[in-house]
């Protein structure tokens, strides 16, 4: 495998400007980014002409070797991020699910299952209870284990799900340690209610999965979410934002100045909810996710947002279950498997629908797929840019070929996928992940224990102002009042 390679003469993109440029790299570091570059021997060289080299992409929402809903998700560290890799993602944030509530065990779980990676990743974590102990482990985790965000499930009831009470000292938890608060926003309660009803009235297939969870629900825990952080001026971050309910509160928050993060998924931007309604088990199964996936509108509306800035960046939730697990839910939707994929069409998806289709440019591309992500989880400028010191994690995208999606030649163990016989222009044809070429002419070369784990520090740029919003706020307070002890 050569340590030195150079990439010639392609379009060098990062997320605010592009020029046509050489790379080379050596030993995994971009170390020069110029035009004509020579070199001597032993250098492998890849024509890059008419082609883009851009970062490759991040994506900030996996599951991966999940345990969830009584099985445990296709895809592990190994199979996911060859995926992603085919695709042209090279580094990916995984939730780590606490082990009974415990926050160390749940890292060190994450660890094992880590050690088989390709590529590199990071780790968000989830908070699924909360007590004296899980709040000493949140600091733990941020000051020792390189995790700077935590995920509180406003769903899930009966599991992951957490009251208000405890969502407000989650908020300050985080904001005390400078770590980024995100949350699932659906209302638990509310689903609990309409799950109960569609079995009520004998809706027991998918399309009850989508009827028991309306956008109205997600619209109003995304605007708790956003009003409680705003109560305590902590920054939020949205994952899966699938209805337009839910993105135009995020942007009132945004229009006001509250610092809100909205990350629609590929599935919520492309898909619909159609196939919900097939008659064939199975296919409308692969299509459970939750939120779920919405009627016709809200993903074009997604794709508007995205394009204004309203959305910040894409993930994909990837959260993979073969059609035997999806069977689970057979008799009752409440049992299906959560979950689509998207690791490895991810690029493919965002470039065709988007910048073919004019929406954003090629700039705002890599902003929306690597550089944001980068950004917000303080990992930039060694991620998300083709920078002199930057990680050697690039792709080399082809606009003029084109990809076509199928299960039968994906790298995902999924044996379904929900974007079947997709075809669009654009491929990605080479990806580098760690100065090493991974991909290329269709085939991939990794070696599991290649990946790093990325530690991501505390105090990224959202945090910016936050101390003296708060001494404002304490100094805007009114005098108290000193009342005397008379009673009348
Ligand atoms: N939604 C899913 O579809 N899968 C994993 C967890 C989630 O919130
Ligand atoms: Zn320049
Ligand atoms: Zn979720
Ligand atoms: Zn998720």
């Amino acid at each position: 495998v050569a340590s030195k390679i150079l990439l010639k003469g392609g379009t060098v993109v990062n997320a605010h400007h592009q020029e046509v440029a050489d790379v080379y790299i050596e030993d995994g570091i971009i170390v020069a980014v110029q035009s004509n570059i020579l070199v001597g021997d032993g250098v492998k060289i890849i024509d890059a002409t008419g082609k883009y080299v851009m970062p490759g992409g991040i994506d900030p929402h996996t599951h991966l070797a999940m345990e969830f809903m009584g099985t445990e998700t296709i895809d592990d560290f190994f199979s996911g991020q060859a995926a992603a890799l085919a695709g042209g993602t090279t580094m990916h944030i995984d939730f780590i699910i606490p082990v009974n509530g415990s926050l160390s065990a749940g890292y060190e779980a994450y660890v094992k299952k880590a050690k088989k990676s390709c590529m590199d990743y990071g780790f968000h974590m989830a908070i699924t209870k909360w007590d004296e102990t899980v709040s000493r482990e949140m600091e733990i985790m941020v000051k020792d284990k390189g995790i700077n965000s935590f995920k509180f499930f406003m769903a899930y009831k009966g599991s992951l799900m957490i009251s208000d009470e405890l969502l407000i000292e989650g908020f300050k938890k985080c904001k005390s340690l400078g770590a980024l608060a995100m949350v699932h926003a659906e209302n638990g309660d509310a689903v609990f209610e309409g799950q109960k009803r569609m079995i009520e009235l004998g809706i027991t297939g998918p399309e009850g999965h989508a009827l028991s969870r309306p956008p109205a629900l997600e619209g109003e825990a995304t605007s708790r979410a956003i009003r409680l952080a705003g109560f305590v001026n902590s920054p939020l971050y949205v994952v899966h934002v699938m209805s337009i309910d839910a993105m135009e509160e995020i942007a009132k928050a945004r229009k006001s100045g509250q610092k809100v993060i909205g990350e629609p998924v590929v599935s919520g931007l492309v898909l619909d909810d159609s196939a919900l309604w097939d008659p064939h088990f199975q296919t409308a199964a692969k299509y459970v996710m939750s939120p779920p996936i919405r009627a016709p509108g809200h993903g074009k509306a997604l794709q508007a947002a995205l394009s204004t800035g309203v959305l910040q960046l894409v993930g994909t939730d990837h959260c993979t279950f073969n059609s035997t697990q999806k069977a689970l839910g057979i008799d009752d939707f409440r049992k299906i498997p959560n979950g689509v994929n998207g690791l490895e069409e991810r690029m493919h998806l965002v470039w065709d629908t988007m910048v073919v289709s004019g929406q954003i440019s090629v700039t705002d591309f890599v902003r929306v797929t690597s550089t944001e992500c980068a950004r917000i989880f303080n990992i930039y400028p060694r991620k998300g840019a083709i920078l002199v010191g930057s990680d050697a994690d690039i792709i080399i995208l082809n606009p003029n070929s084109s990809f076509e999606i199928s299960s039968k030649t994906h790298h995902s163990r999924t044996d379904t996928n929900v974007y079947e016989g997709r075809k669009g222009k654009g491929k990605v044809e080479v990806t580098i992940a760690g100065g090493k070429v991974v991909w290329e002419n269709d085939e991939l070369k990794i070696v599991p224990g290649d990946g790093k784990y990325v530690k991501m520090a505390p105090f990224n740029y959202l945090f910016d102002g936050i101390e003296k919003a708060d001494s404002e706020y304490l100094s805007s307070l009114r005098a108290p009042v000193i009342r005397s002890k008379q009673t009348s």
